[in-house]
C-alpha cells in the first residue's frame, strides 16, 4: 500500500535508512529523507532530503508537518557512553513523538535486542518480558519503548515497536542465526506498518523465521506480517563462528554486553525470569 500522505525517515543516511530508502521509494511512496551526515545515495524519486540533528526540535517539527508516518531510524545504533547517546536517542525521540503528536502521524519505532540483551540465550521471550537493557543504546531503546506507550495512553500516538534483532543481507556468525531478519522480511514489515488499519502501540520482534529463535509472541497478528525467511539455510555456512569471550557468547546482546563490562561474574538469571 502506498501511503497517501508523505513518510518521514530519520536516518535516512545510515544502513537500514539507505535500504529503506530504496526500496520504499521503488514501492511508491513520498519520502523525506533526513540525517545529520550526508546521504552517499542518489536521491531517490519523489524523495526530498535535509541534513538536520534530531536535537533541533523546530527542524524536526518542520520536517514531519504534514506527515501521516515517522520511521525513525535515526540517533546512534551502537554502544556508546550515555553522554553520546543522550541527545541523538533520547532527547531526539522526545522531538520525534512531539512531532508525531502534532501531526497525528503514526511512528514506527526501531527497539532493538539491546533491550533484551542480558537476557541469556537459552532463554525464550515473549513480547510482554521484562527490558533487560545491555548498554546505554539498549537503555535508549527501552526509554524509546517507554516514551511510544506514553504517547498512545495519554495522546493516542500509535507505534508499532520492532524489536530488530540483525538486519543484514547474510548471517555473519552463529549468534546471528538467531536474530536475522532478512531484508525482504524487513521491507515486507515497514510496509505493514503503514497498511495496517490499527496499530495501537504493537510489538514486534524484528527476526525472520529463523528455527534458532530467541523470541514467540507478539502482535504480527494485527499488523498482518509473516516472515518469508529464515536463517536456517546459512547454519552450515557460519557453524562454529564464535567469540572466546563467554560473556558474548552466554546472552542476546551479544558484543555490545562487553563494552564496559565491570561484574566479576555473569549477572543473575533470575533476577528478570519472563515466566
Ligand atoms: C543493533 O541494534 C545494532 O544497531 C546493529 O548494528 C547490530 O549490532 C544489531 O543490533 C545486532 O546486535 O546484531
Amino acid at each position: 500500500m502506498v501511503p497517501t500522505k508523505p513518510v518521514l525517515l530519520t536516518g535516512a543516511s545510515g544502513t537500514i535508512g539507505r535500504l529503506l530508502s530504496g526500496r520504499l521509494a521503488a514501492l511508491g511512496w513520498t519520502l523525506r529523507l533526513t540525517d545529520i551526515a550526508p546521504l552517499p545515495i542518489r536521491l531517490p524519486d519523489r524523495a526530498s532530503f535535509t541534513t538536520a540533528d534530531l536535537e533541533d526540535q523546530q527542524a524536526v517539527n518542520e520536517m514531519a508537518e504534514g506527515c501521516g508516518l515517522i520511521l525513525h531510524f535515526g540517533g546512534i545504533s551502537t554502544e556508546q557512553s550515555f553522554e553520546t547517546v543522550l541527545g541523538p536517542n533520547f532527547r531526539g525521540a522526545y522531538h520525534i513523538y512531539e512531532a508525531a503528536r502534532r501531526e497525528k502521524a503514526r511512528v514506527v519505532f526501531p527497539s532493538s535486542v539491546h533491550a533484551v540483551g542480558l537476557y541469556e540465550r537459552t532463554q525464550i521471550l515473549d513480547q510482554d518480558c521484562l527490558l533487560r537493557p545491555d548498554g546505554y543504546y539498549g537503555l535508549s531503546k527501552a526509554y524509546g519503548e517507554m516514551l511510544a506507550r506514553l504517547y498512545f495512553d495519554k495522546h493516542a500516538v500509535e507505534s508499532v515497536l520492532i524489536r530488530i534483532g540483525s538486519v543484514l543481507p547474510e548471517v555473519p556468525d552463529e549468534r546471528i542465526l538467531s536474530t536475522w531478519i532478512s531484508h525482504d522480511d524487513f521491507v515486507r514489515l515497514i510496509d505493514r506498518c503503514a497498511a495496517a488499519e490499527r496499530v495501537d502501540c504493537s510489538v514486534i520482534w524484528g527476526q525472520s523465521n529463523n528455527s534458532r529463535g530467541f523470541w514467540r509472541k507478539d502482535a504480527r497478528l494485527k499488523i498482518g506480517w509473516t516472515p518469508l525467511d529464515s536463517s536456517d539455510s546459512q547454519a552450515e555456512r557460519v557453524h562454529g563462528k564464535v567469540t572466546d569471550n563467554p560473556v558474548v557468547e552466554r546472552y542476546q546482546g551479544g558484543k555490545f554486553i562487553v563494552v564496559d563490562y565491570s561484574r566479576a561474574d555473569f549477572p543473575p538469571r533470575e533476577m528478570f525470569e519472563s515466566e
